[in-house]
């Protein structure tokens, strides 16, 4: 009996856990969104700009929102790094997409490696969020350069995005 109202008590109140990804070519701003997102969202102190150095390995990030925790794994986007994210497809819930909307001669590489993220069949399905970084907030203007998240949409010109769940949104990881 005991056992019973245990696991009924455990199934009300656990938090389903969830992968997100958080992909894109390197210095599109991923790691210091994580740390951003864990200030924002945890009781972590995430580390400021001027002490984020390039990801080789993986950071990994934990938030809990609602009834969910989110765990965020952030990996290197050299382009010797890019064959390194495969391995965790299987495993991850939702991509994050994170593009450096400022950079426009790096757009090429960006929708490339994103074209073979999409392909790959372990994420057949897995929701999408890409974000126009240094972009803004509301109202906070980051770099004035950046295009907006619609040009962005525009120049990816994702063909197979209708099939599943994704959004565009433009971020400032500085600004959270
Ligand atoms: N202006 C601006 N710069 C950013 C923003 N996010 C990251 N950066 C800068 O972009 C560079 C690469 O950031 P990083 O987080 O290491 O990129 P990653 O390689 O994708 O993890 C660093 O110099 C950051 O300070 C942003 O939202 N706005
Ligand atoms: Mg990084």
């Amino acid at each position: 009996m005991f056992s019973l109202f245990y696991g009924l008590w455990k199934y009300m109140f656990s938090k389903t856990e969830f992968h997100v990804l958080i992909l894109g070519i390197d210095k599109a701003g991923k790691t210091t969104l994580l740390e951003k997102l864990k200030s924002q969202f945890s009781s972590i102190e995430g580390l400021p700009p001027d002490r984020i150095v390039p990801t080789v390995g993986l950071n990994i990030g934990r938030i809990e929102v609602s009834n969910s925790k989110l765990v965020f794994w952030d990996l290197g986007g050299q382009p010797g790094l890019r064959t390194i994210w495969e391995k965790y497809y299987e495993e991850a819930h939702a991509v994050v997409y994170v593009i450096d909307a400022a950079c426009t001669s790096r757009f090429e590489d960006s929708k490339s490696a994103l074209e073979k993220v999409l392909r790959h069949e372990d994420l057949q399905g897995a929701p999408l969020l890409i974000l126009a970084n240094k972009q803004r907030c509301f109202n906070w203007q980051d770099l004035p350069d950046a295009v907006s998240s619609e040009e962005l949409a525009r120049y990816l010109d994702l063909k197979k995005l209708d099939e599943r769940v994704y959004m565009f949104e433009a971020v400032s990881g500085y600004d959270g």
